[in-house]
């Protein structure tokens, strides 16, 4: 029987032939960038709590990382399915990398695209696209994390002005955003505004502690009588559904990307697993190991063919917001698995931050509860498929 040494879970399927040539290059090329720019230093960074992120940004920028998906206005306008293999390798060097680019394309800059003015589109996006201006998006408030439709920051009339008063909590990008995304109540419903970050009465404050997603800058948004001129409102979207449909595109960023982790987790795991030597063999030679192995395996390539339908689906402009759970809910839960399986193969070398595991794994923690939990995803697609909405 011929020998594989596969060197990805994914080459055991080989996946590659399931991509594009065009696919491909995007996810080589990120790949490339995430192995000779991220990895030397994430370490550092993740235990400094710290990181370059406007340098980052530019180089994103660079790359045509930025609102990758969306067309015009400085963006590359790729298929949703390369902007998903790329959330994928942006993951594998760091959860919080991928935030950046996620919170940025899919949630700040995918708000303007969406809903905003002609004139809004060409003042803030392409600087977005470039990576020189950076953008956050507040929708989440202490009290209303899950439920966001009971915000209490809310914006009103004044003339020809709005003035915007609340605090938003756990926001990622906040203290280093040029301009902020923010949803509040109005008299009509909640509405999306675009804050420059430099407006009298706006705030952020970095949110310090973090055990996981220590590679990101996570704030705290405080708006004080905030005058905002008119145009300062997405003009199109009045409601839930103008966030929620801008978290459907981060969902779907995500559901690939975790995936990353993952992969990182347990690509170290089987290396580790050929040089460690234990009862005078590589503990590679366990039938225990290569059950473990095998499992994260099978689990990574399962979850890459879901996602992989899932992108083609968006491609095909079919995609629906309980598929997009499905594919959240899965993946992340399964990477944390695949993390603390792949932890427990390098034994007490695995909780050292010499090795990626540990990492990956406290980082997954806020992945499996941003963008929603699991289990509002779980409610979501038990909504599907009973018609009843068990939220409240
Ligand atoms: P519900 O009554 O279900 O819906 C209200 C309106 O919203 C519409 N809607 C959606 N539209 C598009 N896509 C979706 N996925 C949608 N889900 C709901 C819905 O059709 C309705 O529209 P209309 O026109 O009929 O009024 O709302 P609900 O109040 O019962 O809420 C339930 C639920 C589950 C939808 C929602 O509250 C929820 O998903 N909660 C989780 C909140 C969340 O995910 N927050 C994320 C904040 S951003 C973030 O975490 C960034 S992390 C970034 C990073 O670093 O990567
Ligand atoms: P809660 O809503 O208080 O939930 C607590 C627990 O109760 C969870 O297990 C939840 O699933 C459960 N629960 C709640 N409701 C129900 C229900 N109906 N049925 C069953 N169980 C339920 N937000 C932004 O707006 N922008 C950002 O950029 C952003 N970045 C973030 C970055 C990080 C690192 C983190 C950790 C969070 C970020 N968030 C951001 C916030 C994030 O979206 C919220 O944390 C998330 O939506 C959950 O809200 P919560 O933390 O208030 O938890």
């Amino acid at each position: 029987m011929s020998q594989i040494t596969p060197q990805s879970a994914l080459e055991l399927i080989n996946a590659d032939s399931l991509l594009s040539d065009e696919e491909r290059d995007i996810r080589d090329t990120v790949r490339a960038y995430v192995e000779s720019e991220i990895k030397p230093h994430i370490a550092t960074w993740y235990e400094d709590g710290e990181l370059p992120a406007r340098e980052l940004a530019k180089s994103f920028g660079s790359l045509g990382l930025l609102g990758m998906h969306l067309e015009g206005y400085g963006c590359a306008g790729t298929n949703a399915t390369s902007y998903g293999l790329a959330c994928l390798e942006l993951e594998a060097g760091d959860s919080g990398i991928r935030s950046l680019v996620s919170v940025q394309g899919s949630l700040a800059m995918f708000a303007i695209w969406k809903f905003g003015s002609e004139e809004q589109k060409e003042q803030w996006l392409p600087g977005m696209a470039e990576g020189t201006t950076i953008g956050c998006f507040g929708l989440t408030e202490t009290d209303f994390g899950s439920n966001p439709s009971g915000m209490r920051t809310n914006a009103k009339r004044d003339g020809d002005d709005w003035v915007l008063n609340g605090t938003k909590m756990w926001i990622t990008n906040g203290s280093i955003a040029d301009v902020a995304v923010v949803w509040a109540q109005t008299e009509e419903g909640i509405r999306g505004f675009i804050v420059p970050t430099t407006t009298k009465g706006f705030s952020a404050k970095t949110i310090k502690g973090k055990l996981s997603l220590r590679a990101s800058v996570t704030s705290e948004l405080v708006l004080e009588n905030v005058k905002l001129p008119q145009d300062a409102v997405l003009p199109n979207v009045v409601g839930l559904k103008g966030p929620m449909s801008c978290l459907n595109e981060a969902r779907f960023g995500i559901l690939f990307g975790s995936l990353g982790a993952a992969r990182d987790c347990f690509e170290t795991a089987r290396e580790y697993s050929l040089s460690r030597i234990q009862f005078d063999g590589p503990i590679a030679n366990f039938q225990l190991t290569q059950e473990k192995l095998a499992n994260m395996a099978l689990e990574l390539q399962k979850g890459f063919l879901l996602a992989l339908h899932l992108g083609r689906l968006k491609d095909d402009g079919k995609l629906r917001p309980e598929q997009i759970s499905l594919g959240k809910l899965n993946n992340v839960r399964e990477s944390i698995e695949i993390a603390r399986t792949s932890r427990t193969i390098l034994g007490a070398n695995g909780i050292t931050g010499e090795y990626p595991i540990m990492r990956h794994a406290a980082n997954l923690e806020s992945v499996l509860t941003y963008e929603g939990t699991s289990e509002i995803h779980l409610l979501t697609i038990g909504r599907a498929l009973t018609g009843i909405s068990a939220f409240r």
